[in-house]
């Protein structure tokens, strides 16, 4: 379903001109001809900052000079980033992108927001959940005059979960809707979570989200993807039953953790290519294109079954 970039893996830590240990999990935004890409790494105490880098035609990336982001050192941030931030997604809504991270610290993992006009400035808004929560992506568009997310909470009666919510105002969040869960004995059978910010077309929303499957020698981390109706996008069209994406170039099989494909953002080109970004084993970026009308095929007409 998704055909690797020749020239992958497009990013990697001899690229980014400050000691970084990876290259990883990136959330991409095309924006007037350019594609900006914030990226998670690891320094070498093992926390995570985030890089930005910039590119013309969305595979040939520059790294800035200094990080983008790194854990707050003052005010209500500071004691929820001590641990690192990871796993960027940019979203862009009204000319503004907002930036949705994971904030690691002590008390546990939760999601920050901040938002940047000119990926120069960035200014963190809010924490915007609780622990234990990741992997939140924002709708490019407002519904019923909300703002919608998608997020992933973990309980054990309900482990690893994709939900919904809605908010006036980005900061305050509710009316929160459980949409889709691990299916058993099948390849996301473990935790599925929120991937890209979903991509608009003429059949819905298309969302890349990951899957992940545990074996005798650790867990596997692919790619699948779910459609979300325009008019409600709570209401699920389809979710393909077939993963799009698994761990096969040495990159992606080996690293700093095995066996792992995860995006953190997609890009829409024209109206039929998705340009899709993923970190190869935690440690190097990688992209391909996969065809839109496919991709919707395939949640439409080879789903799985309901919830
Ligand atoms: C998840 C997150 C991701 C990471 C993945 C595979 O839980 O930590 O950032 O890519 O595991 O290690």
């Amino acid at each position: 379903m998704v055909d690797r970039f020749p020239g992958n893996p497009i990013l990697t830590k001899k690229e980014v001109p400050y000691p970084v240990v990876t290259v990883h999990n990136a959330g991409v935004v095309k924006t007037k001809g350019r594609y900006y890409m914030i990226f998670r790494s690891h320094l070498h105490n093992g926390r995570s900052i985030l890089g930005l880098a910039e590119s013309a035609d969305g595979f040939h990336f520059e790294v800035r000079d200094k990080p983008f982001m790194t854990p707050a050192k003052e005010g209500w941030f500071k004691d929820y980033e001590e641990y690192g931030i990871e796993d960027p997604r940019i979203c862009e809504i009204e000319d503004e992108f907002y930036i949705t991270y994971s904030a690691y610290s002590r008390f546990g993992v939760r999601v920050a927001l901040a938002k940047t006009k000119d990926f120069k400035n960035v200014e963190r808004l809010s924490l915007i959940t609780q622990a234990d929560q990741r992997n939140v992506v924002l709708f490019p568009e407002k519904y019923e005059g909300r703002f919608v997310r998608l997020d992933r909470p973990h309980t054990e009666i309900n482990p690893w979960s994709i939900w919904i919510s809605y908010s006036p105002d980005l900061i305050h969040w509710g009316d929160s809707k459980m949409i889709a869960s691990p299916e058993k004995y099948h390849w996301d059978e473990m935790k599925i979570g929120p991937g890209a910010t979903p991509i608009k077309t003429d059949k819905g929303w298309i969302h890349i989200y990951h899957g992940v499957f545990k074996t005798m020698d650790g867990a596997v981390y692919r790619l699948g993807v779910m459609l979300h109706d325009l008019k409600d996008p709570s209401k699920l069209l389809g979710i393909a039953d077939e993963f799009i994406l698994e761990p096969e170039d040495p990159w992606e099989v080996a690293g700093y953790v095995h066996n792992v494909v995860f995006t953190c953002g997609a890009v829409l080109e024209g109206k039929e290519e998705l340009r899709l970004y993923w970190g190869g084993a935690d440690k190097v970026i990688c992209a391909g294109t996969a065809d839109v009308n496919e991709l919707v095929d395939l949640c439409l007409k080879r789903k799985r079954k309901p919830l």
